[in-house]
């Protein structure tokens, strides 16, 4: 039997193509994260693990997943290491991950992540919980540790939100406050702890069995937390920290610190992950499993293609928003990511309200052409059937999948009355955009397009004018 990854097996691995910290790993976490999804592992623990290795060991972190104990529970299993394969251009590499070094699970271990909040060598709380993530629960969590670190007299926290949500720092902030019921506790933590906002990127595809089977292989020991990505990173905060300093350490770890995050964040949420939720729902429907396969569609990339450039860069404020699109569909081409349309299609009715709307909100504003989004919302309302054109059927997995199922089919075959019952929901396209006639008309006519020609034949047919 292969051994397993753990603090002593790491000591015996020395093949040429794996990287291996040789920091002393610290016993208290600097940071807490909450949501230890693949993306934290492969994205910022990685940013921490640079910073743990140039000698800094406040970086240490206790990565608390909210609910699943599976992964939690794998990495204590191996003393919280495991590996990531990072490829691009053809090449593989792999490094070994130290940043982690406690796990724990919100729902079983709340004490812990309380005490963890509150310990004076504790830093920064950094959040991946997901869009649908931010809650009162979350709310409650945070400011249990926050209440307890306040009565222990402990320094204020930088707390950085790093999920797709436009302006997440103030979100979360907003969200605590109004949670906190005691405005001693509101002002503490008004005063003494920042809410950065943040723009993270790094494509970082849930783990599969084929992850640990190659890991296993260049490792010599079995690691059962192996994740796969690309080398492209890329991390922008605001500087708003709690411990000033903390932009000069950052900065020397690759992390680009700035006044506003705005063009960022607009760029990265509406022309990657934009044309992610639209490469989704059509490589759903016509049966492609990953974004890979998708962009080998010519009629996809060029769908995708003029998406970006008609219809959002026009509203974006990023320099080089051109070179920034090339630069996104060579990464959704890199043939080791695997990134299933499914993943990225979950959870779409609350992705759309940051990746789409503002796009095509900003066009309507200035006159221009809503076309290309609205044939992916008449994509997302085809794809909510829960079928692909060839007949196979496949689970939505949504937090309104029953209802949006229920939506898509109930007028089978009229666009214009599914189109209109599924505008009409509330809490994605926005008050303004659902009551623009001008949008409505196009979604329909998409909707139609698409049940005369078929997904493909409709790009197709957009792709011409
Ligand atoms: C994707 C993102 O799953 C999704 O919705 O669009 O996870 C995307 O891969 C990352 O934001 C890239 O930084």
């Amino acid at each position: 039997m292969t051994a397993k990854l753990n603090a002593t097996a790491v000591l015996t691995i020395s093949s040429p193509g794996v990287a291996v910290f040789d920091y002393p790993r610290p016993v208290q976490p600097g940071v807490v994260h909450l949501g230890l999804g693949a993306f934290h592992r492969a994205h910022q623990a990685l940013v921490f693990d640079g910073l743990l290795q140039s000698g800094d060991p406040r970086w240490g972190v206790l990565g608390v997943a909210m609910r699943s104990t599976a992964v939690a529970d794998t990495l204590k299993e191996q003393d919280g290491l495991y590996s990531v394969q990072l490829s691009s251009a053809g090449k593989t590499r792999c490094q070994i991950v130290g940043s982690i070094v406690q796990t724990c699970v919100a729902a079983r271990e709340p004490e812990q992540v309380t005490a963890a909040i509150a310990a004076a060598s504790t830093r920064w709380i950094t959040l991946t919980v997901t869009e649908k993530g931010y809650t009162a629960e979350l709310a409650g969590l945070l400011l249990k540790g926050l209440a307890q670190r306040r009565v222990e007299g402990h320094a204020g926290l930088t707390i950085a939100s790093c999920d797709n949500l436009s302006g997440n720092g103030d979100k979360l902030k907003a969200l605590c406050l109004q949670a906190a019921g005691d405005e001693g506790l509101r002002r503490w933590i008004s005063d003494r702890c920042t809410f950065p906002n943040s723009m993270v990127d790094r494509i970082v595809p849930a783990a599969t069995p084929a992850c640990s089977a190659a890991a296993n292989a260049v490792l010599g020991v079995a690691d059962e937390g192996a994740l796969a990505t690309e080398e492209f990173w890329e991390w922008v905060i605001e500087e708003n920290f709690a411990d000033p300093e903390d932009a000069a350490v950052l900065r020397g770890a690759g992390v680009n610190v700035v006044a506003s995050v705005k063009p960022f964040e607009d760029a990265k949420l509406r022309m990657l992950n934009g044309s992610h939720s639209a490469i989704a729902c059509i490589g759903a429907v016509l049966g492609l499993p990953t974004v890979f396969d998708c962009v080998a569609q010519p009629e996809i990339r060029a769908f995708i293609h003029a998406l970006m450039t008609e219809e959002i860069i026009p509203g974006i404020a990023r320099p080089d928003a051109p070179a920034y699109r090339d630069a996104l569909l060579e990464r959704f081409a890199n043939p080791a990511l695997n990134h299933s349309v499914h993943q990225i299609a979950t959870d779409s009715s609350k992705k759309i309200p940051q990746r789409w709307v503002p796009a095509a909100q900003s066009q309507l504003d200035c006159g221009g052409s809503v076309d290309r989004l609205a044939l992916a919302a008449a994509a997302w309302m085809n794809y909510c059937r829960g079928e692909e054109e060839g007949g196979a059927t496949f689970a939505l997995n949504d937090p309104q999948a029953a209802n949006l199922q229920a939506l898509a089919t109930q007028y089978k075959g009229n666009a214009a009355q599914t189109a209109g019952v599924m505008l009409d929901l509330p809490g994605i396209w926005g008050e303004s955009l659902s009551c623009d006639t001008r949008w409505r008309v196009r979604v329909k006519h998409g909707l139609s397009r698409i049940q005369a020609l078929g997904l493909r034949g409709a790009l197709a047919e957009i792709n011409i004018v």
